[in-house]
Order: C-alpha cells, then sequence, then structure tokens
C-alpha cells in the first residue's frame, strides 16, 4: 500500500492561479506604475513558466521589454514580487480562495488510515501556509510531514529537484508515494522523480494538457454527493499498477 501523498499547490490543493496569483501579479504591476496587464488568456500562457519570478522574466523577454540602463534586473524583479506575495497573501487573509473539491475530505480520510502527507510546490512557504490556515480548518498545515517550497531547490517544476526533495526528507521510495498535480509541467516532474503514480486534477488553465503518462486524470478529487470521488479506500492495498487499471 501507499505510505504517503505528496501534492501540488497551486492548481491542485486550491485555484490559486485563477483566483490569486493572476490578479496579485496584476495589483503589483499597478503599485509601481507599469501598465502590464495580465488577462486570463495571456496567463494561461504564461503558466508555460512555473515560478512567479520567472514567470515575470520570461514576460519580459518574450515582450522585448527592457529596463533603463544600469538597472538591476534581478534587484527588479524581485522587488516586484515581493509585492505580488503580499498582494497574494492579503487575499488568502480575505478568505478568496478554498480549497477544491475533496481536498480536505481526502487528506482526513489519509490520515485516519496512517499515510503521510506532504507538499511539492513551486510557490513560497509563507504562500502554502497561509491558504492552509484560511482553509477553516484549525493547524491544518501541521498534518504535513514536509512543506518543500520554491526556491529550496536550484531547478523549478518541470524539473523534479522538489519531488527529489520531499523524498528524501520523507525518507520514503517514489514507488511508496502517490502525487496530485493539476499541470503538464507539475506531471513532468513528478514522473521524471520516478513517481509512476500519480493523479491529475485538471482545471481551466490545465484541461486539454498532455500529462504524460499519468495513470489518473480527473476534473476534481471530488465530494461524496458529487462524483468523480476518489477516495482513500480506493488507494489504500493497492499499488500503481492497479491505480492504472
Ligand atoms: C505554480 C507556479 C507558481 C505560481 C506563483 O506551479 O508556477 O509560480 O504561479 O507562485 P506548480 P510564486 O503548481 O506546478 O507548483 O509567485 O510564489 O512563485
Ligand atoms: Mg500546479
Amino acid at each position: 500500500g501507499f505510505k504517503a501523498l505528496i501534492f501540488d499547490v497551486d492548481g491542485t490543493v486550491a485555484d490559486t492561479e485563477r483566483d490569486g496569483h493572476r490578479p496579485a501579479f496584476n495589483a503589483a504591476f499597478a503599485e509601481v506604475g507599469l501598465d502590464w496587464h495580465w488577462d486570463p488568456a495571456l496567463y494561461g500562457e504564461l503558466l508555460a513558466v512555473a515560478g512567479g519570478k520567472e514567470r515575470i522574466r520570461y514576460f519580459m523577454m518574450r515582450e522585448g521589454i527592457r529596463l533603463d540602463p544600469g538597472a538591476d534586473e534581478d534587484a527588479f524583479v524581485a522587488d516586484l514580487h515581493r509585492r505580488k506575495t503580499r498582494h497574494y497573501l492579503a487575499m488568502l487573509s480575505q478568505g478568496a480562495i478554498p480549497l477544491r473539491p475533496g481536498v480536505l475530505r481526502l487528506w482526513r480520510e489519509a490520515r485516519a488510515a496512517g499515510i503521510r502527507l506532504a507538499i511539492a510546490t513551486t510557490t513560497t512557504p509563507e504562500n502554502v501556509v497561509a491558504l492552509l490556515a484560511h482553509a477553516g480548518e484549525p493547524s491544518l498545515a501541521d498534518w504535513f510531514d514536509v512543506i518543500a517550497a520554491g526556491d529550496s531547490v536550484p531547478a523549478k517544476k518541470p524539473a523534479p529537484d522538489i519531488y527529489h526533495l520531499v523524498l528524501e526528507q520523507l525518507g520514503l521510495e517514489a514507488s511508496d508515494c502517490i502525487a496530485f498535480e493539476d499541470s503538464d509541467n507539475g506531471a513532468r516532474a513528478a514522473l521524471d522523480a520516478g513517481l509512476s503514480c500519480l493523479v491529475i486534477t485538471t482545471n481551466a488553465y490545465t484541461a486539454g494538457q498532455d500529462f504524460g503518462a499519468a495513470p489518473l486524470i480527473l476534473d476534481q478529487l471530488g465530494e461524496p454527493s458529487s462524483p468523480p470521488r476518489l477516495a482513500v479506500g480506493d488507494l489504500a492495498g493497492r499499488d500503481c499498477v492497479d491505480l492504472q487499471a
């Protein structure tokens, strides 16, 4: 049976891209007087690059945007991204981003079954902790043995680094775990770390992407009253081969 569930955050645990990150980027741009605006269609294209700072750089390169001669681009991007994080955290504290259907239920079932929980995300640790703190379940962050985030590895998804880090910190093999992702970049990262047991829950930005050899693709984890529903009972006592069947 499986020993741990490893969750991506953005797009998987909550619709943070749609309801949080995109508007937070736009608020940061406006705050410093930039006339940049990332509408949903453009943002969908920019999501090809994981990581907020990396995404800003990619946008500047794509649009041929150059800073004044002598300006420090690293500092510019870092400042913009800090502002963006502040706006994002403010949205969370206003309760703007609920967990996706079935996420909390599956975490509860996992805990009851003695299956450990971990997080492998590209965003910052404070964003994850704040999302969990405002999810309506006390001490939710304590449910996770490992929260591996953002800049703690050199290469972000689709590189497998963050998954290697989580497995190392859990002290488990890839074959002991199931990964939960929503995007092609996340699927690539999990699969390249050997996590062939992969559940994809798509969202508006990622439906229609190519998830490689992901065994299970759903539009949500779901609740008992609204199928599709993935239960820990479906996972306990099974292995990856069963999951693929
Ligand atoms: C998520 C991301 C993140 C968020 C923004 O990818 O790409 O960049 O959009 O987070 P994944 P930061 O779900 O595959 O982890 O701005 O904090 O980097
Ligand atoms: Mg994601």
